[in-house]
């Protein structure tokens, strides 16, 4: 909705809502243009709750067509109804009573896909988080948990298929051409779980047998003719379903499970109660047309939205502040799930990238917030990567302080105590303190403050003591809001190692608690002392990153090399090679800046060479060790006045001495990698590709031309490797024929495949360079880009805004231009999409200061238009006060 000011919600105003819904029954007549609907709502007003109290129903957008009162029509002097609001007033002290609400939707014209809208013929609903209101007047909030009864009538020939949450009742036919069916779901759910889809789709079926031996009948429904291509988010649901009976003990509710998958979509996927609705780039694969990366977030976002049935349906959120209790705790089971199911280190090293590139950034930002915000103007905005990946971490810290039997204990008690209700944060930490008998008062601050904390860490040997100290200070830096903070609870796992990297015995005599493996740090400044250590050895610290925090420790290059070789943690040997690549990439983009050329850096090219040809190592593992720090890793470490170029040629220039250091070693394991047998998306195999996909990388940097790659192109029979070879031609040789051959190629053989064009516009948008504007704007005429389809709007503008710093960041600032513009065209249809992408620019005052400026005038363009979303104004006005 377009609202002039957002109106500022905060948690500490959190009340009950004056009437209790106890049952609610809703009936479709679907039409594209013009649907009908008919809520039957029945409310007792709440006891203690003033006798005169009206009640107040949400709108979004909504006009109201009849309003009936135990089904009599109700006098208009006894309500009010403005498109955002329905008051009702005059109604009974405490006898139950019926309201019914007729309202008329357009789901044809919901550009916003939130509500009920069309995409691709398909009838579909975003309810999430306050899109139901766009359906009908509703007290629409989590704490509102009823039973719905669904009534679907449509079209039969358009429409064979009527779906809704919970078991199918019945369905028969309607007369001129019409159906319907009748879905009742017997577990209370808020609305903004509620979902229908109707439509023409084909269907993959399958059975699952629960621990308790219940039948439940799986269901994914897809575009006719791609079924073949929903095989293993089928496999991946089964393997999610009994990963969640055998390790947290849940058992799926229902008679049957549905997913469909829909190419409108405006996140990745829902977890409607018994009806998840999916973006169909999260369900669909085969070896051809999706890469293993494709295939580990169809595994992950499969699982992810299953497990909510317990972690968010089952158990919701009492408010939209409590958003994390939902997904962070989502977000670590979906983590622990992958990580059973694959490779645990790999898999970890994976999150802490993801987390380090997103999280840190956000945190450190004019966007920071806590892990539970305290004040909101628009939700939608809170679906971050605090919220959930910071908050998976905190539910992570929780497991590690209390080790996996009392975690387990915790998460039981939690499951039984609050099943049915809508909790708070609370509620979920006090289920751990009433099971460990621990105090976690300080460890809640994770929750309410927000910034990455810094340690900074300090050692010292004492030979004659044989005593090893470590002393450990913290710093939570100021952010928005939030300019004073208190010292945290952070578990730091850690091992020592003896100068052969043998594992030493430590166990604490003085300082701060350590329990096991784990350090608590809790005080601003703590010491921790080991006695008994006969030589000095090397700290192996915050293990498995076992806290998301930023560690200040200048540890000998020689204590990184022996890590990175010898430590027993996988994590930390992947942590000790960026610990060396880092400042040496920060070092060399200062010397490119002041003119001079780049340093050689013998050491840590033989670390990184050392583990690539190590082949006791998992290939996965020795992939991501080869994967130098990102741009956007270095920028980060950086700290400010960046310069995107300058840290380019860095990077560019070291890969190009691993290259060419390393070219036998590549050569060999590109011979040795490539399989004869035919694909399967395995984690093992996977990473086999990946580490030969890595050598690759450097054969080609070594032999500075396209023919590696053009080859490997040719050769191709997956598109893991098809799109890889492509991306290497297109950044590494862009101007050949070779790429402009196979970028032609690429884009007839998956013409008719709009997930396939996506890669090939982000490898496209992704092209290093101050040319990529340009490209961008020649793509975005391109036949099939649609900036209606949030999908194609992330493959091709959000990959170079997110994911292009040398072409988004060029020194004129022409690229700030053209993000402008489109956030602002994109914000008239769809608000969300377009506060998503203007979310690129948050770090723009980390840039040296002529593109801080530029950005800063784009930013100031964006927030003087007119008419902007509530979504956009919020984004914007913070990221200018920031
Ligand atoms: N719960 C949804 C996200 C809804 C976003 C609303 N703006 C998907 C998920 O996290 O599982
Ligand atoms: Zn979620």
């Amino acid at each position: 909705m377009r609202t002039e000011t957002g109106q500022v919600i905060r948690l500490a105003d959190y009340h009950p809502t004056d009437f209790v819904l106890e049952r609610v029954d809703l009936t479709f007549e679907l039409d594209p243009t013009k649907t009908r609907v008919e809520s039957r709502l029945i409310f007792h007003r709440r006891e203690g709750v003033d006798k005169r109290a009206p009640l107040m129903l949400d709108g979004d957008d909504l006009a109201l067509d009849g309003l009936l009162f135990d089904q009599i029509e109700m006098d208009a002097a006894q309500y009010t109804a403005t498109p955002s609001l329905l008051v009702i007033r005059d109604l009974p002290e405490s006898a139950p009573f019926e309201i019914t609400v007729i309202t008329t939707i357009n789901p044809e014209a919901n550009t916003q896909l939130m509500g009920l809208y069309r995409s691709g013929g398909i009838y579909c609903t975003q309810c999430e988080a306050e899109g139901f209101r766009r359906i009908t007047y509703f007290p629409d909030r989590p704490d509102v948990l009823a039973i719905y009864t669904v009534n679907i009538i449509a079209d039969k020939a358009a429409n064979p298929l009527l779906l809704s949450n919970g078991n199918f009742l019945g369905g028969a036919g309607y007369g001129e051409g019409k159906h319907f069916a009748a879905w009742f779901d017997p577990h209370p759910k808020p609305s903004y779980l509620f979902a229908l889809v109707a439509g023409d789709l084909g269907v993959v079926e399958d059975t699952f047998t629960t621990l308790s031996g219940r039948e439940v009948a799986l269901k994914i429904y897809v575009e006719h003719g791609k079924e073949p291509r929903a095989a293993y988010a089928m496999d991946a649901l089964k393997r999610s379903m009994k990963w969640d009976e055998e390790v947290f003990g849940r058992e799926y509710d229902l008679d049957i499970f549905m997913i469909v998958a829909v190419s409108d979509f405006n996140m990745g996927a829902m977890e409607n109660k018994g009806l998840n609705i999916f973006n169909d780039k999260y369900v669909l694969a085969d070896p051809q047309t999706a890469t293993d990366a494709d295939y580990a977030n169809i595994e992950a976002i499969i699982a992810h939205e299953y497990f909510h049935n317990w972690t968010g349906n089952r158990i919701t959120c009492r408010d939209w502040f409590q958003l994390c209790l939902k997904e962070g705790l989502t977000v670590y089971r979906d983590h622990e799930f992958s990580a059973d199911q694959r490779s645990r280190a790999v898999k970890r090293i994976a999150e802490v990238r993801h987390l380090r590139a997103e999280q840190f950034v956000e945190d450190s930002g004019p966007l920071a917030h806590p892990v539970r915000p305290a004040s909101y103007r628009e939700i939608n905005n809170f679906y971050t990567t605090t919220v959930y990946e910071k908050g998976s971490e905190v539910t992570r810290m929780i497991a590690t302080i209390l080790g996996p039997k009392l975690f387990k204990k915790g998460m039981d008690l939690y499951f039984d105590r609050h099943d049915g209700e809508a909790a708070t944060v609370e509620d979920f930490v006090r289920c751990f303190a009433d099971v460990s008998g621990r105090d976690l008062s300080q460890f809640s601050l994770w929750y309410n403050q927000a910034g990455t904390p810094h340690v900074t860490v300090t050692t010292d040997y004492d030979a004659s003591a044989k005593s090893f100290r470590i002393d450990l200070e913290q710093m939570v830096p100021p952010t928005p809001g939030q300019p004073n903070k208190q010292p945290m609870h952070i578990p730091l796992r850690f091992g020592l190692l003896s100068a052969k990297g043998a594992s030493l015995k430590a166990s604490a005599v003085e300082g701060g608690e350590v329990s096991g493996d784990v350090l608590h740090l809790t005080e601003q400044k703590q010491s921790f002392v080991f006695k008994g250590i006969k030589s000095k050895p090397v700290l192996s610290l915050n293990r498995s990153f076992s806290a998301p925090v930023i560690l200040h420790f200048s540890q000998a290059d020689t204590d990184l090399a022996l890590i990175a070789r010898h430590d027993n943690d996988l994590f930390c040997r992947w942590q000790a090679l960026t610990d060396l690549a880092l400042p040496a990439l920060c070092a060399d983009t200062k010397r490119i800046l002041s003119g001079e050329t780049a340093a050689d850096h013998p050491a840590l090219i033989e670390a990184l060479l050392a583990i690539a040809s190590d082949d006791t190592l998992e290939p996965a593992f020795r992939a991501q060790a080869l994967s130098l720090p990102s741009e956007a890793d270095i920028a980060r470490d950086y700290g400010g006045n960046i310069d995107p170029d300058a840290i380019h040629a860095a990077r560019q220039n070291l890969l190009k001495s691993v290259a060419e250091k390393g070219h036998d070693l590549f050569a060999r394991l590109c011979t040795e990698l490539a399989t004869a047998t035919a694909y399967s998306p395995d984690a093992a195999s996977a990473g086999r590709r990946a580490l030969k996909n890595t050598a690759l990388l450097y054969l080609t940097l070594a032999e500075a031309g396209p023919a590696r790659a053009a080859e490997a192109y040719g050769k191709a029979d997956n598109m893991t490797d098809l799109s890889h070879a492509l991306t290497l031609l297109a950044h590494y040789c862009p101007e050949t024929e070779e790429t402009q051959a196979a970028l032609a190629n690429f884009e007839a053989r998956y013409s008719d495949n709009a997930l396939v064009i996506d890669k090939w516009f982000s490898i496209q948008a992704t092209i290093p360079g101050t040319d990529a504007l340009e490209r961008i704007r020649t793509l975005m005429h391109y036949t099939r880009y649609n900036a209606g389809n949030p999908n194609r709007v992330r493959a091709l503008i959000g990959s170079f805004a997110f994911s292009n710093p040398t072409g988004f960041h060029r020194a004129d600032g022409a690229a700030y231009d053209l993000i402008a513009d489109e956030i602002l065209a994109i914000d008239k249809r769809n608000p969300q999409l377009a506060a998503r992408l203007l979310t690129s620019m948050r770090s723009f005052a980390m840039l040296e200061s002529n593109r801080a400026t530029k950005a800063r005038s784009a930013l100031s363009r964006i927030a003087a238009a007119q008419g902007l979303s509530n979504d956009v104004q919020d984004i914007v006005s913070r990221m200018l006060a920031g």
